[in-house]
């Protein structure tokens, strides 16, 4: 068996108008996997039938396959007319109804594409999202296939004593020859996606939780021996999800166990298969010695979202791959809205914001720009993208927004009432919203159809006779591939307007007989719009898309002044941070500007002195303050330019940076010693902004990177008393280099080389590094002994990093980065596609650089094309980028 390459002929393009209902439809799946030390052989038994709204009639059924040997195929009991290709299995001249019975062999050890049955370790696993299933057995592998599944897993008990699959355990027993058994039955019928199975070596930590309505679910968490202590605060979350879905959506969990298993080889982060989740380990462990409180954050988000899954995605299902965001964007939000409740809401959202605009405006406006709703694809693991995830939440968010959280709230109860149990579509899901609530989507769903990123432009003009202000608004979006001409949006866009104490203004819109509230959503459809506002007093300050109620590019003609009075007084926390970061951004690339025409680069004192006022706002929360003294980041800077100029937004933030350093020198010093905090870890909001908030001082205080500094930071790196502070520290170190640097990345890795996650920021704090010879260094790790090139989570944290974190060095050296990423991707294809393709993207944003870098970029994209043997993944990736 090879599962080195894709052998197909040139890549086929699936298209979604293409779509027909399965001519077959199979209820029940009675699976037998038998696991050897060098193989595996499936035995799948299958009750098949013709769907009756079938479009066609054809005589053959063919099924899905990939990568396996074919034993045997029997229908109803006699061998079957059948014949195999690399990729299908057609069964010769079937009758309506029929059962069919498959003997398959694989080779899970050798399987590193980690797709499908593969080993972790000593650890069987499956990951068959979006299309694994067939790797394991020949099927119909599309999720509008709905089937019930038993599952009969066999193995040695001393090499596998736990044996797991989806549902609950109806058996299990001993065999003959050290071997043993366990036989899994999910009631709940299922597309193949979602099946899961695991043996091994595991240890649990086991819990209980009581739904609501009284059923008692029995909650277990695997991981490889001795880990069960670092899994507690997954336990936690995992009982704060369900709760939290139970009182804010009446959702409550099916099944008596929940079962989450952690892998250390694992392409992405975790995966909702019904009752056995199966979890990237990085998003399970934590203790406060090895887990920062991001990833604290992280494992409570994710938990969530692949628990969240149950209802949104599992219960109720996607028709084909199109719909994917009919359950992620879906579930992002129900995980956004769950962080939001478990701590800031204000720093919750801001969070998401970042995310959105660092990795979605770039993709949106990129080479593989694509709508939430798909038209087409060559390999659908290309589009678990930030645009199906991120925008695909921003959407269902606006959706919450337009209809206020009531309606929203029956929006999502009619559709549970109208699907369960279906594989349904993104329009059925807005279908169910508009149904319930009576408010009109028809031009919102342009937000699933078009890609890109709208521009919108907001004028405001105040008239003093008349008491009225006038906002303007124009929207555009440009053209993106595929999609030449665009068409206006309905855009809900969330104002305020401030008087000149700061107070928010009570609204009244022309034609209302009274004023209502001091935020409104107005309803922007056409390309340009007008909203006028009466019985405005003075002439006030407009506070614009509150809360980011959508996902857009704002451009509005505000003074400096105008900025920094939202700062200090916009009661939206959102719009407040984001006066601080236009600002910022505003002045640095003025600066940008003005070194490119060889002109010093200035700091106004204004934007010192409202930072300033930020760090002595007694009001504000530590995190919100660590946020607001953030400097925009230079993916979300890029975005702003016509072409993006590295060097310059680098030495233009850094001189801010500067500046901000020096002028704030005494507050910096007194907020970092005023944050020293003391007492036992604990993950909890105020801690987590205190120790944020802390860091953040630090790092202003090292910007100088004078002796002081270096003190300062070595004793910050050598007290740290938890992980958040040894990474904090060591990143400040890692960047001030020197004796210091060297000293701080060498203890660090002697004190963790055993402990492969932690070994992971080391490797990501070092591919990061902006300043030094930072290539030559990550071109060093690949040979560490620590590193390991076949695993995830090692690659995404060097090469990922280097690529996609570190833009000052990827795009230095004259072209040297480029070729390394490119000589990775070719490497890692050759016997993981996903995590190839993931590698690549960068190089696809060659048109938004200089000519120079435009060639070399483009050098390495048609070097990956010409290669021999590609994989789908990134085949797809690499000619769409060169488009
Ligand atoms: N649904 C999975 C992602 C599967 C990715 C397949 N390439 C995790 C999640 O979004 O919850
Ligand atoms: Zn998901």
């Amino acid at each position: 068996m090879d599962i080195s390459k894709d052998m197909t002929a040139a890549p086929r393009t699936i298209r979604r108008d293409d779509y027909t209902p399965p001519p077959f439809l199979i209820d029940t799946v009675d699976l037998v996997v038998e696991l050897f030390a060098d193989s595996a052989k499936v035995v799948s038994r299958m009750a098949v039938r013709r769907n009756p709204a079938a479009v066609a009639k054809p005589a053959d059924l063919v099924l899905d396959g990939k990568k396996m040997d074919l034993l045997s195929v029997s229908l109803d009991g006699r061998a079957a007319a059948h014949e195999a290709t690399p990729e299908t299995l057609a069964i010769r001249a079937v009758p309506d109804r029929f059962t069919l019975e498959i003997a398959t062999r694989l080779r899970p050890q050798d399987n590193a594409e980690l797709t499908g049955l593969y080993k972790s370790r000593d650890i069987f696993c499956t990951q068959c999202e979006a299309e694994g299933f067939r790797r394991i057995t020949y099927f119909l592998d599309r999720p509008d296939v709905m089937a019930r599944y038993t599952t009969r897993i066999t193995a040695e008990k001393s090499l596998a004593p736990v044996l797991l699959s989806n549902g609950n355990l109806v058996e299990r027993g001993e065999l003959d020859g050290g071997r043993h058994f366990a036989v899994w039955e999910d009631p709940f019928p299922k597309p193949s996606y979602l099946f899961a199975l695991v043996a091994g070596p595991l240890d649990c930590l086991e819990d209980r939780f009581t739904t609501r309505s009284g059923r008692e679910v029995t909650l277990r968490i695997y991981v490889r021996p001795g880990d069960v202590p670092r899994c507690d605060h997954a336990m936690e979350s995992l009982k704060k999800s369900m709760k939290w879905d139970e009182d804010v959506y009446g959702l409550e969990y099916d099944l008596d166990t929940f079962m989450i298993v952690a892998i250390d080889d694992f392409n992405m982060g975790a995966m909702e298969n019904k009752g056995l989740n199966v979890f990237n380990s990085k998003l399970v462990l934590a203790n406060p010695e090895t887990a920062t409180d991001l990833d604290y954050h992280s494992i409570e988000a994710v938990i969530a979202h692949e628990y969240f899954h149950n209802w949104t995605g599992n219960r109720v299902t996607c028709r084909d791959w199109f719909q994917l965001s009919l359950k992620e964007g879906l579930t992002v939000l129900r995980d956004q809205q769950f962080s939001a409740d478990m701590g800031s809401a204000a720093d919750a959202r801001i969070d998401d914001v970042r995310r959105l605009r660092a990795a979605q405006f770039p993709e949106d406006a990129g080479p593989m720009a694509h709508p939430v709703r798909p038209d087409s694809y060559i390999e659908i693991n290309n589009f678990y993208t930030a645009t199906v995830y991120q925008k695909g939440a921003e959407v269902v968010r606006m959706m919450h927004t337009l209809l206020g959280p009531e309606r929203f709230r029956k929006g999502m109860d009619l559709y549970f009432q109208r699907h369960d149990g279906q594989a349904v579509t993104c329009d059925d899901f807005a279908n169910a919203m508009e149904d319930a609530s009576g408010v009109d989507l028809a031009q919102f769903r342009l937000w699933y159809a078009q890609a890109g990123t709208p521009d919108l432009k907001v004028e405001g003009r105040y008239d003093a006779a008349a008491r009225r202000y006038t906002m303007t608004v124009d929207q555009s979006l440009r053209r993106t591939p595929g999609q030449p001409d665009k068409k206006p949006m309905h855009i809900p866009l969330s104002v305020g307007l401030l008087d000149g104490a700061g107070r928010d203004l009570p609204l009244k819109l022309a034609g209302e007989a009274a004023a209502g509230g001091t935020t409104r959503v107005l309803d922007v459809r056409n390309p340009r719009d007008v909203f006028v506002f009466e019985d405005v007093p003075e002439k006030p300050v407009a506070s614009l898309l509150r809360g980011f109620s959508a996902p857009v590019k704002l451009q509005a003609p505000r003074s400096e002044e105008e900025l920094t009075f939202l700062m200090a007084h916009d009661s939206d926390p959102f719009a407040r941070w984001e006066a601080g970061q236009q600002l910022g951004a505003r002045l640095i690339l003025d600066m940008v500007a003005a070194r490119k025409a060889g002109k010093p680069m200035v700091v106004p004192d204004l934007f010192v002195d409202a930072i300033r006022r930020t760090l002595d706002d007694q009001r504000l929360d530590r995190s919100f303050i660590a946020d607001a003294v953030t400097l925009p980041g230079l993916a979300f800077l890029g975005e702003l330019m016509p072409e993006i100029d590295i060097e310059g937004m680098w030495a233009a933030q850094q001189r801010v940076r500067g500046v901000l350093s020096q002028q704030l020198a005494d507050r910096w010093s007194s907020v970092y010693d005023a944050n020293h905090g003391s007492g036992p870890y604990r993950f909890s909001p105020e801690e987590v902004g205190r120790r944020r908030l802390r860091s953040t001082a630090l790092s202003y205080l090292s910007t100088d990177k004078g002796e002081a500094a270096r003190r300062r930071a070595v004793e910050y790196f050598e007290n740290a008393k938890n992980m958040t502070e040894q990474v904090a520290g060591l990143g400040v170190l890692a960047e001030l280099g020197g004796a210091e640097g060297d000293a701080a990345l060498g203890a660090f890795h002697e004190r963790w080389k055993g402990e492969p996650l932690v070994l992971d920021k080391w490797f990501g704090i070092q591919a990061r590094t902006p300043t030094g010879d930072t290539l030559q260094r990550v071109k060093q790790l690949v040979d560490h002994p620590s590193y390991d090139r076949k695993n995830p989570n090692r690659v995404y944290s060097l090469i990922g990093a280097f690529a996609s974190g570190n833009p000052v060095q990827f795009h230095a050296g004259g072209g040297a980065g480029y070729r390394f990423l490119a000589d990775q991707v070719l490497a890692t294809d050759r016997f993981n596609p996903q995590v190839a393709a993931r590698l690549l993207a960068p190089l696809g944003s060659w048109r938004r650089y200089d000519a120079g870098r435009q060639t070399l970029m483009k050098r390495e994209l048609a070097r990956i094309v010409a290669e021999k043997g590609l994989s789908r993944d990134v085949f797809e990736i690499a000619s769409k980028s060169l488009d």
